[in-house]
């Protein structure tokens, strides 16, 4: 599914965001940004070291304690067709979505694109964050995904393509859902 909002497509797919030629890809990491497993062991395993050693001196320098969540910071990409990752980190919500989760998840897919619009990136792919281990419910997280991404492309004209990249066409097809009724509501 394609839509396109002021100049930026929006572009829903099944796949794997590792292989991905988007300028940078979003990385739903943890707050110690030392790896984990889905896709931030799978974004880790196929980029390979260097990632981690970036990930390592932004630790050291400008998160002693950690990535807060909602937060976001961007290293290499490392031997991924994408030139760069962004690493953030979204809410644990064990199944519930309070309006804390969806404060806090909504302000990842805002502040990743702040951070690619820092470093001059146009092209953005985002896999479903916080959906596989933190397990916040898919639809919720959706509706909130695309609303966030929708106010940056509004609020700042820079970004030209968002991608989500879902891993399973159950995914997929709640994202779609989400991204009609908001561009029907609009
Ligand atoms: N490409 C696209 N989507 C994927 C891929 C892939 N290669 N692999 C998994 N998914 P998760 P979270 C989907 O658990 O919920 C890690 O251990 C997956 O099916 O990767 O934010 C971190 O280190 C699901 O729909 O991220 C953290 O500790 C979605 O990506 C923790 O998990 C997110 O699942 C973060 O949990």
């Amino acid at each position: 599914m394609k839509a396109k909002i002021n100049n930026t497509y929006i572009l829903l797919k099944v796949g794997d965001i590792t292989e991905e030629d988007t300028e940078a890809i979003v990385n739903a990491a943890n707050s110690t940004l030392m790896g984990g497993g889905g896709v931030d062991g799978a974004i880790h395993s196929k980029g390979g070291p260097a990632i981690l050693e970036e990930c390592k001196k932004i630790r050291q320098t400008q998160y002693p304690d950690g990535l807060p969540t909602g937060e976001a910071v961007i290293t290499t990409g490392g031997k991924l067709k994408a030139k760069y990752v962004i690493h953030t980190v979204g809410p644990i919500c064990g199944g519930k979505f309070s309006e804390e989760h969806r404060r806090l998840l909504y302000n990842s897919y805002y502040n990743s694109l702040k951070v690619a619009k820092e470093k001059g990136i146009k092209t953005v792919s985002f896999p479903s964050i916080s959906t596989g281990a933190y397990r916040c419910p898919v639809y919720e997280s959706a509706l909130t995904a695309m609303r966030a991404v929708i106010d940056f492309i509004k609020n700042e004209n820079y970004i030209t393509q968002v991608r989500f990249v879902l891993f399973t066409e159950d995914v997929y097809s709640q994202y779609a859902e989400a991204l009609k009724e908001l561009l029907n509501g609009t």
